[in-house]
Order: C-alpha cells, then sequence, then structure tokens
C-alpha cells in the first residue's frame, strides 16, 4: 500500500523533514502486550517500543497508540520487519477518554481518525445519554462525529427514538441502518474513502463488529451474541485494531468501553451543549443557577417545552465531572510538581556528597 492510502498527508511530512534517512514512516494498526504491529509501505511491520520513549513519556497520551503515524528503523540483526519504533509523530486528531481506574490520565482510543461513528442499537439498550456522552468526547478529537443507529430491522419506536436525538444531536449526522439486514451502509460508506481513516465506538453489543464485516464483505471481526433482558454485550472484542478496506479508507474496532469517563475542559462542554449557553446568556442574572431565579431564560424554555429538563440534568452532570477532572488534574500536577523538587533535591545532595 501507498503512503497516501494509509492516511499519509502533508502534516505528517512536514514533521520529518529533518529525520535520518534509515527511518521510515509506519502506522500502528494494533497494540499487544509486549509489541506493536504496523502497516508500512513495506507490509506488516512488528515493532519494538525503547525504554527511551517510555521513559520520556509524560501520560500515557504521549505513547504510541491504534492510528498513530511513527518512525520507524529495522533492527540491525533482527528477523525482516522487526522494526523499533523511534518517534511518534504529532496528531491531526484523536479520540480520548479518562484511563479508567483511578489513574488520573488521558488514554487516546484512536489517533488521526477523520470520522468517528458513534453506534447505538435500536433495541432495550438504547441510550440517549450515553450517546450525548459520546458526543460531548468527540468535540475535541477533531473528528467529525456521526451517529450511527443500528439494528432497525428489530425497532418498531423508530419515531419516538428519533425524537428523544434530534434535540441532542443538534447538527450532528445520524444514520438508521441494520448491519444484519445490510441496510442503509450506502449512508456509511459516503464518509469512507481511500487515504480516510474512521472509527467505531459504542457499548457492548451495539453492533460496531457486525457493521464493520459488513462494510469490508467479508467476516474479519468476531461477534457475539447480546443478553436476550436489556439487550446488553458480552465484551466481544477485546482490543483495538484497525484494518484496511478493499475499496480503500482504513476502519478502526473498538471493545465496547463499560466507563467512559469525559476527558475534557469547559470548552467541550460549550461546544456539545450550545443550545443551553446561549438561552443562559438571557437569564436575568448572569450567575444564574437555573434553578429558581427569576428571570432565568432556562426555566422559561422547560416551561414553554423548548428544552428537555434532562437535557440540563446532563449538562450539570457533565459539568461536575469536567470540575472534577479539573481538580483531580491540578493536584495531580501538584504531586508531580513536589516529586520533581525532592527528585532534584537528592541530586544535589547526591552531587554534593561526591565533592566532599
Ligand atoms: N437484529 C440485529 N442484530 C444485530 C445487528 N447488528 C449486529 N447485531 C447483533 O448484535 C450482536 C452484537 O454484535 P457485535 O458486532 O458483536 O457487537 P459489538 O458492538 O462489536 O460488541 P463488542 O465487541 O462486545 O463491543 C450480535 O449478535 C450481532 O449479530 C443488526 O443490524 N440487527
Ligand atoms: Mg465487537
Ligand atoms: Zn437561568
Amino acid at each position: 500500500m501507498k503512503l497516501e492510502e494509509l492516511g499519509w498527508s502533508h502534516f505528517f511530512q512536514q514533521q520529518i523533514l529533518s529525520l535520518e534517512e534509515d527511518c521510515v514512516p509506519a502506522r500502528i494498526c494494533r497494540q499487544d502486550v509486549n509489541q506493536y504491529l504496523l502497516l508500512s509501505e513495506n507490509g506488516v511491520l512488528t515493532g519494538k517500543l525503547p525504554g527511551r520513549l517510555r521513559r520520556e513519556a509524560f501520560s500515557k497520551a504521549d505513547l504510541p497508540t491504534v492510528g498513530d503515524w511513527v518512525l520507524v528503523k529495522q533492527i540491525v540483526g533482527g528477523e525482516q520487519g522487526t522494526v523499533q519504533i523511534e518517534k511518534l509523530l504529532e496528531r491531526r486528531s484523536r479520540f480520548s477518554r479518562q484511563e479508567a481506574g483511578d489513574i488520573v490520565d488521558e488514554q487516546v482510543i484512536a489517533a488521526n481518525i477523520d470520522t468517528v461513528f458513534i453506534v447505538s442499537g435500536l433495541d432495550e439498550d438504547f441510550n440517549i445519554s450515553r450517546i450525548e456522552r459520546y458526543l460531548l468526547l468527540s468535540r475535541d478529537s477533531g473528528a467529525l462525529p456521526v451517529i450511527l443507529l443500528n439494528k432497525s430491522d428489530v425497532c418498531d419506536t423508530l419515531d419516538q427514538y428519533l425524537d428523544a436525538l434530534r434535540p441532542i444531536a443538534r447538527g450532528t449526522p445520524f444514520h438508521v441502518i441494520s448491519a444484519k439486514g445490510q441496510t442503509g451502509l450506502e449512508d456509511v460508506r459516503q464518509y469512507i474513502s481511500s487515504g480516510t481513516t474512521c472509527a467505531l465506538m459504542g457499548s457492548s453489543g451495539v453492533g460496531k463488529s457486525t457493521v464493520i464485516n459488513a462494510l469490508l464483505g467479508y467476516d474479519r471481526f468476531e461477534t457475539g451474541s447480546v443478553r436476550e433482558a436489556d439487550g446488553k454485550g458480552r465484551h466481544t472484542t477485546t482490543f483495538r485494531e484497525m484494518v484496511e478496506i478493499p475499496s480503500g479508507g482504513l476502519i478502526i474496532d473498538t471493545p465496547g468501553m463499560r466507563e467512559l469517563q469525559v476527558w475534557g475542559d469547559a470548552s467541550s462542554l460549550a461546544q456539545s451543549f450550545e443550545d443551553i449557553e446561549d438561552l443562559a446568556l438571557n437569564c436575568k442574572f448572569g450567575d444564574c443557577k437555573h434553578d429558581t431565579e427569576p428571570g432565568c431564560a432556562i426555566a422559561s424554555a422547560i416551561t414553554a417545552g423548548e428544552l428537555d429538563s434532562e437535557r440540563l440534568e446532563s449538562y450539570r452532570k457533565f459539568d461536575r465531572e469536567l470540575l472534577h477532572l479539573k481538580s483531580q488534574q491540578s493536584a495531580a500536577a501538584r504531586a508531580e510538581k513536589k516529586e520533581g523538587r525532592k527528585r532534584l533535591a537528592k541530586h544535589i545532595k547526591n552531587r554534593a556528597d561526591k565533592r566532599d
């Protein structure tokens, strides 16, 4: 494959002008425990990450992930196609969440993507707040979010679902499809062409792998049944992987994420909830909490049926989560600074001891 077909562009080219000649660009398609799988002009490569790059990383987000462009060098004396990763190139887009668990760090789920397909099943598992959450995370990604409403073949309450979706989707395109029934796939293909990359996100069981198999035209990814009671999946896909689409373009399958903690700041909130923030400009008091204050434009909109009170609740919830994230980030930064000072003091003392 040519580099352009793998998504290479001027943006990446300009980053390597002054680099050593024995390095070549390659793109991460899979990350295993101790190694990476990469696509390159010379086919599939196996890559190792040197300890130096790990040590230099401030955050996990500084390490290569699926979709990343890196520069690699053939390992001298190593097997053909075994390379060392020398440098991670700057990303032109990234979809991130907060690392699951207690660590405060950014986890990049997919890098250098053009389109984020937010997949949702039109079954018992349909969940508006979840779509709202994915939308918030996509706002800052630099990729275009597109909502795919899958499993239309089993849905007889479509109008109801669409009525609930419209106010939160706002300008975001959405398409009703059935991967199983092979309908609506042309709507999805319009976002895919040679050199572009898309990624599918969404809970377990919504049909991400089934959609990708339908687009590829063969069963590349394993799919799994959902629980009958609530339509939830069983986490069939367990790692992220990027594959080539025979007709051009690249597509990333991801496992359904159990925890989807926000990663972003006030601007992601403002972008996702422009409707609320615009209304708030008309509240009588600048610091209106939209609770019981007189002259509250948001309360009036809710009374008039122009705004769903649940939307305001989501806004408040994300606002709290983002504030919490911010305070965790500053606490982590303070701890790091303290740790750094300790290390420096130790270093100075060591040098002094040596001189003595
Ligand atoms: N009725 C119907 N079922 C579908 C459709 N698409 C997928 N499914 C079924 O939904 C189940 C889950 O599909 P997967 O593709 O494994 O879901 P996934 O999103 O990849 O799930 P994880 O890998 O666990 O994150 C499977 O039984 C699929 O056959 C559809 O359009 N209609
Ligand atoms: Mg899957
Ligand atoms: Zn108000």
